[in-house]
């Protein structure tokens, strides 16, 4: 078994209802348990700004699935909600399903990088993270509270709805 983190997002039809419905796909993945939920965060869009807010929620998952089947079980989690890929990177969609951390494993695969190339400096998804793992390192050694420091909650609104 190895502890997974995920990161959830979404800013199309209903963003609490596509994470609500995320979580409980996850709950019935395969070989796999899902062991905590952070709260659910909303924030202007980064990157690409002519699209909705998102909300986001991290998610702890222990599963004995290799990464590439992991990543296969995301996906058609993503598709079954109604997820389209259209030409333009970064646009809007019902969700996203990142794997952010599998364990302590650094992959540089053509489908997969773990840990998600860009997690340090997201604010989505590190204060999130810290709900659920506040001690965490990264595999490089880099200690989630000094990637926080260097990452302002400005922005970030955690909801009182949850999951
Ligand atoms: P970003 O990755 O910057 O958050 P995104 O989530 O919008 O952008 P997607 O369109 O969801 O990107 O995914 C594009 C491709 O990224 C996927 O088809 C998948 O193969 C690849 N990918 C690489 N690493 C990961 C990862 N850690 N988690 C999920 N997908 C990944
Ligand atoms: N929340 C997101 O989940 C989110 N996700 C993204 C891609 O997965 C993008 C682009 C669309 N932005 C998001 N914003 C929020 N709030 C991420 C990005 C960040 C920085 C530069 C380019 C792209
Ligand atoms: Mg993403
Ligand atoms: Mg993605």
């Amino acid at each position: 078994m190895q502890r997974v983190y995920l990161g959830l997002g979404s800013n199309l039809a209903e963003p609490l209802a596509q994470l609500r419905g995320a979580l409980k796909a996850l709950a019935a993945l395969p070989r796999s348990q899902l062991a905590g939920t952070s709260s659910f965060y909303a924030s202007d869009p980064l990157g690409p700004a002519d699209q909705p807010r998102y909300v986001n929620a991290v998610a702890a998952l222990d599963t004995a699935l290799e990464p590439l089947q992991l990543l296969d079980a995301l996906q058609a989690i993503e598709l079954n909600q109604g997820r389209e890929r259209k030409a333009e990177r970064w646009g809007p969609r019902t969700l996203d399903l990142d794997i952010l951390l599998f364990g302590d494993l650094i992959l540089n695969a053509p489908r997969l990088h773990v840990p998600h190339y860009h997690m340090h400096a997201r604010a989505f998804v590190l204060y999130p993270l810290a709900e659920l793992a506040p001690e965490l390192r990264l595999p490089d050694g880099r200690a989630l509270q000094d990637l926080l420091a260097a990452c302002p909650f400005a922005g970030l609104e955690r909801l009182s709805d949850g999951p």
